[in-house]
């Protein structure tokens, strides 16, 4: 029996003992889209459970605002209190990984041989909706062999930084004087997504003001606050030198015992698992129109609605009940 072959009952119950090698393996099956994740997701499925889990915890914003260097330091914070912790680096952009990560890795030295934490680099699998579906199952891996915090950093601005978010019960959005402003952030949308926030870099001139613009938006309502009354908190850090992270796991075991009490965090996980079934379900539906492609019957019907003989709806729905059947 070759490693790879290793049965993934015993890998995941090594995993469960704390063996960072056999959970290293479980996530590769994910980024590797894996023929076992089938099996795999099947035997982690029990395992799960609405009211337990892990706090995940998305971290987002502009490049080079902090988030890596925030990451570390919040590690060094969980690890004192005895949590194990995951992280999960996301380059959305980009389907290899790239030199950002790599920096990410070297910030991450200083945790890459304590056995309580797990650290890894994922990049898209390019497909629509892949990564969210990946992250979701690595998530699932790390919350079955039992992580207590997972910390997912997303690179970039945008909708698949948004569609990372998510995932999170918490997420933090970061920002920093001078760069990436409070005012740029809100018409990215990323205000709305803010479950806490993070004024990095206040060792900077301007974070006060950076604060206070925050606040001032925070007080007009922009932002996810409002249903069942969680106002986010603005912490100040100077993540480079661990400055204020105490702040921020406080703020977010107080999100935590808000998002567990209000129901939030039900309903955050029941649309993850939405969205990662959508995403399989289109996934599947694709690869057998491929299989399809190029045979008699998209041939046939193709010719058929060419010709006049079928309309295009009528060949789509024949198309799909044959895909599906
Ligand atoms: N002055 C100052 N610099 C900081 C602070 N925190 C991080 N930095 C620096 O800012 C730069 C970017 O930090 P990263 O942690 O890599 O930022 P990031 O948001 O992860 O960047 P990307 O992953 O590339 O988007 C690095 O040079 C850090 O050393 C801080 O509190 N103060
Ligand atoms: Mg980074």
């Amino acid at each position: 029996v070759t490693r790879r072959d290793e049965p993934l009952p015993d890998l995941i119950s090594d995993a469960r003992e704390g063996n960072a090698r056999a959970v290293a393996r479980l996530i590769s099956l994910v980024e590797d889209a894996s023929p076992r994740l089938r099996e795999l997701m099947e035997l982690l499925a029990p395992l799960g459970s609405l009211s337990g889990g892990a706090q995940v915890i998305g971290l987002t914003g502009a490049p080079g605002v902090g988030k890596s260097t925030t990451t570390g330091a919040l590690v060094s914070a969980y690890r004192r209190r005895g949590q194990r912790v995951g992280v999960l680096a996301i380059d959305p952009s980009s389907p290899f990984s790239g030199g950002a990560l790599l920096g990410d890795r070297v910030r991450m030295q200083e945790h890459a041989t304590d056995p309580g934490v797990f650290i890894r680099s994922m990049a898209s699998r390019g497909q629509l909706g892949g990564l969210s579906w990946a992250t979701a199952q690595a998530l699932r891996v790390l919350e079955a062999t039992g992580f207590d915090v997972v910390l997912i950093e997303t690179v970039g601005v945008g909708q698949a930084e948004v569609e990372i978010a998510s995932l999170a019960d918490s997420t933090v959005v970061l920002l920093a004087p001078g760069m990436g402003d409070a005012i740029q952030a809100a018409k990215a949308g990323i205000l709305e997504v803010a479950d806490v926030f993070v004024v990095n870099k206040a060792d900077r001139d301007g974070a006060d003001q950076t604060v206070r613009e925050l606040k001032g938006m925070l007080s007009l309502g922009i932002s996810a606050g409002a249903p069942g009354g969680w106002t986010p908190p603005v912490c100040k850090t100077i993540a480079a030198r661990g400055e204020g992270i105490d702040e921020v796991v406080t703020a977010l075991a107080q999100h935590g015992e808000w998002a567990a009490a209000s129901g939030s965090r039900e309903r955050r996980r029941i649309a993850r698992a939405r969205r990662e079934i959508e995403a399989i379900a289109l996934t599947q539906l694709r690869a057998r129109m491929d299989e399809l492609r190029g045979r008699a019957t998209l041939d046939t019907l193709a010719t058929g609605v060419a010709s006049g003989e079928l309309d295009p709806y009528a060949a789509s729905d024949q198309l799909i009940a044959g895909v599906t059947s």
